[in-house]
């Protein structure tokens, strides 16, 4: 622990050297019409790319890996060739500002609507129970919050198909420029629906025991890590966020399995919400509030490497708290939207724009490119 840690110092994140601990967090757009990624997200990306004014690392938005893991209107892929070629627009805008990115690989599971979904079939999960959660839709190019649709549980010969779409997606990440990748095993989605209790009602060697219920995740970071180096492969997860009717029984030894599980991987980064994503810093799931600092010890203890990142309603005091306590990198999510210029904010102490939530899940420029910077 080094009490002079600061915010905007530089750190070696695997093989990407990052100019401040600050990133920018993963945040769903919708504005990504065709599954594409395009100039005006390149523009929004592009203004939170400087790493002295902005953010030392970005982390993009949630991006399906497959037509089957997307359970959004208009947010974007990697698994075609166009949507590869559509991304190099975002890499070399950020490059070009002296800013690093990385890619978020997404499978959302049962967070789904048949509208979505290939051939209008039913969203897939772990076990055939419904999400009590919305996802947006489209309809008449208004985004509206929909109850999600029924999913059918996946057959164990499916799994390494998915395995190997992330593998293929964070080939084609790094095709597009990308930095590196973050695997989204949080909020509730396909990974998250494996690990937690609520969602997973397998007997299978998928299901049941924590050993099982944490096969998948463990499967993915492997095919992941042999693809693009566990270097350049990040990981997100909530271990008692709420979101998308998440819930298990006992996070606490679960997630220190997991932890443990990915401690020999080498991976640049974990990235752990703390409490419930977007919302209380201190919610509670199971018996017990949930001790992150043990988590971050027992990865350390197993010989886990990665910087450790922080997320969840960080403002700059508790930020340095956290840098005081041991956390490597500090998340911010809403702050980063409606402040492109966040890094130069915190440094002199504010002021800080607030967001404006009409705007946060699709439509046009307002809200998205025109949130003023500073002087
Ligand atoms: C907000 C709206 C839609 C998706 C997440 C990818 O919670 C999301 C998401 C957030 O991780």
């Amino acid at each position: 622990m080094d009490p002079m840690t600061s915010l905007f110092e530089p750190r070696q994140v695997g093989a990407m050297h990052l100019a401040s601990r600050i990133v920018m967090a993963p945040l769903t757009r919708n504005r990504a019409p065709g599954s594409l990624a395009n100039a005006r997200m390149a523009t929004y990306y592009r203004q939170r790319a400087n790493p002295t004014t902005g953010a030392g690392l970005i982390i993009t938005e949630a991006t399906a890996i497959s037509h089957q893991g997307q359970g959004y209107a208009d947010v974007p892929g990697i698994w075609s060739e166009a949507q590869v070629a559509s991304w190099k627009q975002v890499t070399d805008a950020v490059h070009a500002e002296g800013g690093k990115i990385v890619m978020q690989l997404w499978h959302v599971g049962r967070v789904s609507h048949t509208s979505l979904q290939p051939g209008g079939a039913a969203p897939v999960a772990p076990s055939a129970i419904t999400a009590k959660t919305k996802t947006v839709l489209l309809v008449d190019g208004q985004a509206k919050f929909m109850d999600t649709s029924a999913p059918r549980a996946l057959d164990a010969s499916e799994l390494p198909g998915i395995v190997q779409d992330y593998r293929h997606a964070a080939r084609n990440a790094m095709a597009a420029g990308f930095d590196g990748v973050e695997v989204h095993a949080a909020n509730g989605y396909l990974i998250d629906q494996f690990l937690r209790s609520g969602s997973n009602h397998r007997s299978d060697a998928y299901g049941g025991s924590i050993d099982n219920r944490a096969r998948f995740l463990q499967e993915v970071m492997q095919a992941v890590v042999a693809e693009i180096g566990g270097d350049r492969t990040g990981i997100r997860l909530s271990p008692v966020t709420p979101a998308n009717d998440a819930s298990d029984d006992a996070p606490q030894p679960l997630f220190t399995h997991v932890i443990k599980a990915l401690a020999p991987l080498g991976l640049a980064f974990v990235h752990v919400i703390e409490g419930s994503t977007g919302g209380p810093r201190d919610h509670q799931q199971g018996p017990a509030p949930f001790d992150y600092a043990a988590l971050h010890q027992t990865y350390r203890a197993a010989g886990g490497q990665g910087a450790w990142m922080v997320n969840n309603g960080y403002d700059l005091p508790l930020a340095n708290q956290a840098l005081a306590e041991g956390a490597d990198l500090v998340a911010f999510g809403r702050p980063f939207i409606a402040n492109p210029d966040l890094g130069a904010r915190l440094q002199q102490g504010g002021p800080f724009n607030t967001v404006e939530r009409a705007t946060l899940y699709g439509g046009g420029e307002a809200g998205y490119l025109d949130y003023p910077t500073l002087g």
